[in-house]
């Protein structure tokens, strides 16, 4: 494990965005006041979530929030990302608590930076039709035409690749779908609802917009050319296959041949420029050739039938969620991404980055968080164009189907009495912003 070396971390750039991100089904609660999503009817199932958990509560966010700003406040971050609940915008009054919550951001001088999708579908829609674009860039259109002249930076999609891959290729998450190969529409269905949104948010007259995609660096297994092919492969999926479009305006390896509709016209929409791009890192992966069974990573089980098997990654420490901790996979992520994609590339911003540990005094936090800020200021030195870093997560909150097992918070949420209790990490990260000024 790295540890905090207890040297002040090098100076960011002037005006650099310092956060912490959330997720609207993840702490909001309140469920009664908004229309269901697929993740209620998901975690209605028995076996989904592995305690058994919903989010009908999560933090209670929803009635809590002035608490929780006043916490952003005490921190000292100048941007909060959170995302806003489609479900809950397309319910009577619902944008109230987004109009109530953006005041009390700017009344504590935290910039609002709202998400407009982070999973939470709503029941009875679904990302293998093609109109689900159409219906979220309506939903945009609400939400800025409310939010706008308060929020001056927005986010279209969190982390398509694991909506696509967990929710509707491998089963893992809501809507619960098995579909390997043949959730690709789902990819693409997403993508165009980012262009899309794109268009919606600047003809709303919106400006400084990015989507936030998880990305980590694809380690083969070894030099054999098995093991070569089929990491390279799972860089495609998960890496290119949603940078590409957005970037490029082109679908690597061939992919768009597998896409539904007039692909070539589509990928005209889900390349609108965008202002910055936002990247969720958490680690890399180690990929070799299938092993004819299945393998898994972090709990997740990978079907053998997949090309590709997910590997250990050895000599590091996990995290309580079994994931490796690997600052210098930042770095080598944005010096990649750098040089894949030269001047189409748009300035960066790392929209997630954090990890699960028990505990008050956090001190595995401290370090993960240490490290990784040095990782990302090495990736600057090196010339990459990085404007900011947002940390997951403000609270301990609903990890999906982890339930409530998995803490990623910098202040501990108590799940029965629903109390906020700061971590030694919260104190850390308030004075690591402090010192940067
Ligand atoms: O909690 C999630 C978040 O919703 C999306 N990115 C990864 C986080 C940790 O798993």
């Amino acid at each position: 494990m790295a540890t905090d070396t207890g040297d002040p971390l090098p100076r960011f750039p002037a005006g650099f965005l310092w956060g912490v991100s959330t997720s609207a089904h993840q702490i909001e609660g309140a469920a009664e006041l908004r229309g269901p999503s697929v993740w209620d009817v998901f975690t209605a199932e028995p076996g989904r979530v592995k305690d058994g958990s919903t989010a009908a509560v999560a933090c209670d966010h929803y009635h809590r929030y002035p608490e929780d700003v006043a916490l952003l406040a005490g921190l000292g971050v100048n941007a909060y990302r959170f995302s806003v609940s489609w479900p809950r915008v397309a319910s009577p009054g619902g944008l109230d608590f987004y109009d109530r919550l953006v005041d009390e951001l700017c009344a504590a001088g935290v910039r609002p930076v709202p998400t407009l999708f982070h999973w939470e579908l709503p029941a009875g829609l679904d990302w293998l039709e093609r109109d689900t674009a159409a219906r979220f860039a309506d939903h945009v259109t609400v939400v800025a035409d409310r939010l706008g002249d308060r929020v001056t930076k927005w986010i279209t999609l969190n982390e398509p690749a694991e909506h696509t891959l967990l929710g509707h290729a491998l089963g893992a998450h809501a809507p619960g779908r098995r579909l390997l190969f043949d959730a690709l529409p789902v990819a693409h269905h997403q993508l165009l609802a980012h262009g899309l949104a794109v268009r919606a948010l600047r003809a709303a007259g919106a400006r400084d917009i990015g989507i936030a995609n998880s990305h980590g660096p694809t380690w083969p297994a070894s030099a054999d050319p098995d093991d070569v092919a089929a990491a390279g492969f799972y860089d495609t999926l998960l890496n290119r296959l949603f940078a590409e479009p957005v970037l490029l305006g082109a679908y690597p390896d061939g992919l768009g041949e597998l896409m539904p509709g007039d692909v070539a016209a589509d990928l005209r929409v889900i390349a609108e420029p965008l202002d910055w791009y936002g990247v969720n890192y958490y680690a890399p992966t180690r990929v070799g050739a299938p092993l004819g069974t299945r393998s898994e990573f972090g709990g997740l089980a990978i079907p053998a039938e997949l090309p590709f098997s997910i590997r250990e990654i050895e000599g590091r420490a996990l995290t309580d969620f079994g994931w490796p901790v690997v600052p210098e996979g930042l770095t080598e992520l944005l010096c990649g991404f750098r040089d894949r994609y030269g001047d189409r590339l748009p300035p960066i911003v790392i929209t997630e980055n954090g990890c699960s540990y028990e505990g008050l005094d956090d001190q595995e936090r401290i370090a993960y968080l240490d490290a990784h800020l040095r990782a990302l200021h090495a990736a600057l030195e090196a010339g990459v164009d990085v404007r900011g870093y947002f940390v997951w997560s403000l609270l301990d909150n609903f990890e999906w189907a982890e339930g409530y097992a998995r803490r990623f918070g910098l202040v501990h949420v108590d799940h029965d009495t629903l109390e906020r209790t700061p971590k030694a990490s919260y104190r850390w990260f308030r004075d690591v912003l402090r010192a940067q000024g």
